[in-house]
């Protein structure tokens, strides 16, 4: 099976940096598809703790060669900041390719992201605030700026040119800001070209060649399910295909490619950001789960927004992406907890969803409908087979399978590459 997707299942956060990691030791390929710098993957490995922001985790394993795909979009000043940071610490970055198509994030797609934030007030998205919106919109705009236009001075002014046209406008008329000059982003982004020359390659097509070499290629998805732009809870949502779809689009390889789609879903919920979420604790119960779980953004240090787990929401994702397996993680942060409750379907002023309902409104409104598993109070951090676990532990699993309809292969108990339970 070479070819394995790796998506989040809820709203990000879900441990995918870590699940991609774990797969190190047998992969020969990890591919970013999409979103920025606005992921954050938080990595332990021994004592030492990596957090990645636009870098594939697979950067941390030395056999493996990353790649961020065409359907990313990159700001070089981060992507150098990461790689400069990671060699400090004796990672070799060497071996990173970067698509000739990808798209590239400036100053300007920042400024606009934050003052379109603080401009719609309450009704704001709670973005990183990293580009990411203005990025994907020039892309579809069709006046992006991709890493090829780097190479050739001319066009890239052209391309320049054409991608103010109406942002000075905006600036300067809506947004009371200064105007951005061509020249200013031309020499910007010069002054990465050179150092960025030996990583750029058709990345679609050496994958491609590396499939057919046999060799194992992941790809890990950024973001989650319920962020997707088509799938995801919009306008809420980030503005790149996060899906398992997004794999084969944003890294230039073709569907039939994907053997194995992996769905990574925490025991839990959380958020970061604005948007509806059906089963968010805001009581002591909540408080307690985020200081546990540790929910703090990896990117912006932001709280994140804490629930219980929500099978209605497993099953749509298993449904959209076409997962094959699931891995739990984060079983060991509910230890503890006398009860657990699981949302099995909604109550949508006075009508039951058993499913995500389609009109956002019904989900705004969705109630969540309680099922309750007995917890247990033993330490399952050194759990390695699924017997280890205590009796409720694995009749907790059992039952959000079953719910599920997925088979739950790979369970997490610690925050460590060692800390999890393979099913076989
Ligand atoms: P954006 O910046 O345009 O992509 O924001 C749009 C929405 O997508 C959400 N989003 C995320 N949600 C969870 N985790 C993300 N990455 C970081 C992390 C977050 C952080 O891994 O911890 O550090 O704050 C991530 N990236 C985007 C975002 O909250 C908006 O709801
Ligand atoms: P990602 O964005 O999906 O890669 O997830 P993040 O890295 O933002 O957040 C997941 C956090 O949970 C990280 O700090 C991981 O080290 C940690 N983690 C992953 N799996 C487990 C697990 O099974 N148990 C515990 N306690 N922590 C975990
Ligand atoms: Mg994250």
């Amino acid at each position: 099976m070479p070819g394995i997707v790796i998506v989040g299942v809820q709203w990000g956060d879900e441990g995918k940096g870590k699940a991609t990691d774990l797969l190190g030791d047998r992969t020969d390929w990890v591919v970013k598809f999409n979103g920025g710098n606005n992921a954050g993957h938080t990595v332990v490995v021994g004592n030492e703790k990596y957090a990645l922001h636009l870098l594939p985790s697979g950067i941390l394993s030395p056999g493996v060669t990353p790649v961020i795909g065409n359907g990313v979009v990159i700001d070089p000043e981060v992507l150098f900041d990461e790689l400069t940071a990671l060699s400090a610490r004796g990672i070799d970055v060497s071996k990173l390719r970067v698509s000739a198509n990808a798209h590239l994030i400036t100053q300007f797609h920042r400024t606009l992201d934050k003052v379109t934030e603080r401009f719609l007030g309450k009704r704001n998205i709670g973005t990183t605030g990293r580009g990411i919106g203005p990025a994907y919109a020039d892309k579809i705009n069709r006046v992006g700026i991709r890493v090829q236009d780097l190479f050739d001075e001319n066009i890239l002014r052209q391309k320049v040119e054409g991608a103010l046209d109406q942002k000075n406008h905006l600036l300067v008329k809506v947004f009371n800001r200064r105007a951005v000059t061509v020249d200013e982003i031309v020499d910007e982004l010069l002054s990465y070209a050179e150092r960025l020359r030996p990583m750029v390659a058709d990345t679609g097509h050496l994958i491609d060649e590396a499939l057919d070499r046999g060799e194992v290629v992941v790809f890990e998805g950024g973001q989650a399910t319920m962020l997707d732009i088509d799938h995801g809870t919009y306008p809420f949502v980030t503005s790149s295909t996060a899906t398992a779809a997004g794999a084969a689009s944003g890294s230039g390889v073709g569907p039939g490619r994907l053997d194995r789609i992996v769905g990574i879903v925490k025991a839990y919920t959380t958020r970061v950001g604005s948007g509806p979420f059906p089963t968010e604790l805001f009581d002591e119960k909540g408080d307690w789960l985020r200081s546990a779980g540790f929910e703090f953004g990896t990117t912006t240090g932001r709280p994140r927004r804490v629930g219980w787990y929500d099978a209605p929401i497993t099953r749509y994702a298993t449904r959209i992406n076409g997962i094959t397996d699931l891995v739990l993680t984060k079983l060991d942060i509910l230890t503890g907890l006398e009860q657990i409750p699981v949302c099995v379907a909604y109550d949508v002023d006075g009508e039951r969803f058993d499913d995500v309902p389609v009109n956002q409104t019904d989900f705004h409104h969705a109630k969540p409908i309680y099922e309750s598993f007995p917890g247990w109070s033993e330490d399952i951090s050194t759990a390695r087979t699924f017997e280890d676990l205590p009796q409720t532990a694995q009749e907790y699993v059992l039952a959000l399978e079953k719910m599920s309809k997925t088979r739950i292969s790979v369970i997490g108990v610690g925050p460590e590459r060692d800390q999890v339970i393979v099913r076989h």
